[in-house]
């Protein structure tokens, strides 16, 4: 998940020497590299793309930097300059990520899974109308609930340029997607409706028409008790799990068909020792009725020790 590399000194080296972040989203060898160092180093059962959510808005003609100590900084778009985004993703920008993803595939063991993304249409656009991060994202808000007209356009153009960016990630070697709706948890009432359910639905039912047998996985981060109109509304999916949902919850609102991933929280890998074991015991446990795919809740932080990444895998796999 985000900022997965971080933790690694092998990452930080080759972050140092690339000079910024889109440079190396941009460079296929490097963001080929940074995606298996993670899998020589623990041997996980999948690799995600090292990529980030805001290739899409940049591929749409947005400028982009990421900002050392910030974090993003994006073109902002309102109402009135929503023209603005190109209606194609620029080919010269994706290209380069799916020759990293074929890359990957090419050195990835044959039983590693490769995963690829792309962020939830809200949270993509809660940057676009932001500019960048926000807390809890009141220009997205107030664009939707002023003038839904033109804020449906911006999300129709995210929905567009998801199915075709997963759809070409998936046509050079992923084998499973991934949709990060991080932000979903702030929409409220028939807005999660409107921002988050349907827009994802209608990039799951287009990417199945193309590519009928891709597993995909949605984070509704924050969706609480929504995750069960969430998986009402699209079709198919497993749900990726923040570290707030519990296993009673789960169990009350997914049929026990619909598998899980998740959601051992990163504060408690950072703490290790037993309390890391009894967590690592009540993800295990708590959805041990039904697929699950063991996985933190949200992002590993940097200051995550090595060692008790180490411990993980080895008590999941000893539990296997
Ligand atoms: O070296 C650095 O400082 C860059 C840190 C970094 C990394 C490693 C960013 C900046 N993005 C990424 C990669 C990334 N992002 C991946 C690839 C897998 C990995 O290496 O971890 C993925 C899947 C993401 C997804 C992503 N980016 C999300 C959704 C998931 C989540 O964590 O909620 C979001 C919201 C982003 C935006 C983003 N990218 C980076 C930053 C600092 C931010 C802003 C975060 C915020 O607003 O809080």
């Amino acid at each position: 998940m985000r900022q997965a590399g971080r933790y690694l000194p092998e990452y930080r080296e080759l972050r140092r020497r690339a000079g910024s972040f889109l440079d190396l989203c941009y460079t296929p060898d490097l963001a080929a590299e940074i995606t298996l160092q993670p899998i020589r180093r623990f041997g996980f059962d999948a690799a995600i793309l090292f990529s980030d959510i805001l290739i899409i808005p940049h591929a749409l003609g947005l400028q982009l930097d990421f900002v050392e100590g910030e974090g993003p900084r994006l073109e902002t778009l309102d109402a009135k300059s929503v023209g603005r985004l190109r209606d194609q993703l620029a080919g010269d920008k994706t290209r380069r990520v799916y020759e990293a993803v074929a890359k990957v595939r090419d050195q990835l063991p044959a039983e590693t899974t490769l995963i690829g993304f792309v962020g939830g249409p809200w949270t993509v656009a809660t940057y676009i109308a932001a500019g960048g991060s926000s807390s809890d994202h009141p220009e997205a808000k107030s664009w939707a609930r002023n003038d839904p007209a033109s804020f449906r356009t911006l999300i129709q153009r995210l929905v567009d340029a998801s199915v075709d960016h997963l759809s070409g990630q998936i046509s050079a070697g992923a084998e499973a997607v991934q949709i990060f709706d991080s932000w979903a948890g702030e929409l409220e009432g028939e807005d999660f409706q409107l921002w988050c359910i349907e827009p994802i639905a209608e990039i799951v039912t287009r990417l199945r028409a193309k590519h009928p047998q891709i597993p995909v996985i949605a984070f509704p981060r924050g969706a609480g008790e929504r995750l069960k109109s969430f998986v009402a509304g699209v079709p198919d999916v497993a749900i990726g799990l923040d570290t707030r949902e519990t296993p009673e919850a789960v169990s009350r609102l997914l049929p026990a068909y619909i598998p899980v991933q998740g959601n051992l929280d990163p504060e408690v890998l950072i703490a290790g020792g037993d309390a890391l074991d009894r967590e690592i015991d009540r993800v295990l446990e708590g959805f041990s009725g039904r697929p699950h795919i063991f996985n933190l809740g949200h992002g590993i932080k940097p200051q995550t020790p090595i060692a008790h990444v180490e411990r993980l895998v080895t008590r999941v796999r000893e539990s296997a």
